[in-house]
């Protein structure tokens, strides 16, 4: 099935100048281009992109870290893009994530894990939304088929 997918690039990997490689990897393994843009999340913004996690322990340390730097949201379009983008970004904690992932390669630890991706192809759409107007979204592959 033809998918969007949202990809972050967290502040832990920006600071190492790191957006590049990790859109990169993610472009040699097939997946589509389709939106990118560098951004200060605010804290607005950051609760309703991890809303899920409002009650999680974690969820004031979540927003204080994705609101710590300028990140970069990158937009892919492709077959199975969702479980193929979490497939290349390995588990939640780097530790824990498979060899030659991104998190295992380039996290920290399990909040500081490099990047974000969408994990199903509703929750894709609701968070390309987040980022990005329609006009923002370039996805000639996908109205090209259609
Ligand atoms: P995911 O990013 O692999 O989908 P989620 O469980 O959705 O993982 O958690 C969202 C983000 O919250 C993680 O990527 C990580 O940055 C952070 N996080 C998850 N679990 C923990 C934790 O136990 N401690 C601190 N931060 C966490
Ligand atoms: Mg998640």
């Amino acid at each position: 099935m033809m998918e969007k997918s949202l990809v972050l690039v967290k502040p832990d990997a920006m600071e190492r100048e790191l957006a590049g490689a990790i859109i990169a990897r993610i472009q040699a393994a097939g997946l589509k281009l389709t939106a990118l843009k560098m951004l200060h999340m605010d804290r607005a913004m950051a609760e309703r992109h991890y809303a899920v996690h409002r009650d999680k322990p974690f969820f004031k340390s979540l927003v204080d870290y994705i609101t710590s730097a300028p990140i970069v949201a990158a937009g892919f379009e492709g077959e199975d893009a969702v479980e193929r983008i979490r497939k290349l970004m390995g588990a939640t904690d780097p530790a824990k994530a498979a060899p030659g992932t991104i998190r295992r390669d380039y996290g920290l630890d399990v909040q500081r894990n490099s990047t974000h991706a969408s994990d199903s192809p509703e929750n894709a759409e609701k968070e390309i939304a987040i980022f990005f107007r329609k006009d923002e979204v370039f996805s000639q592959a996908f109205t090209k088929g259609a």
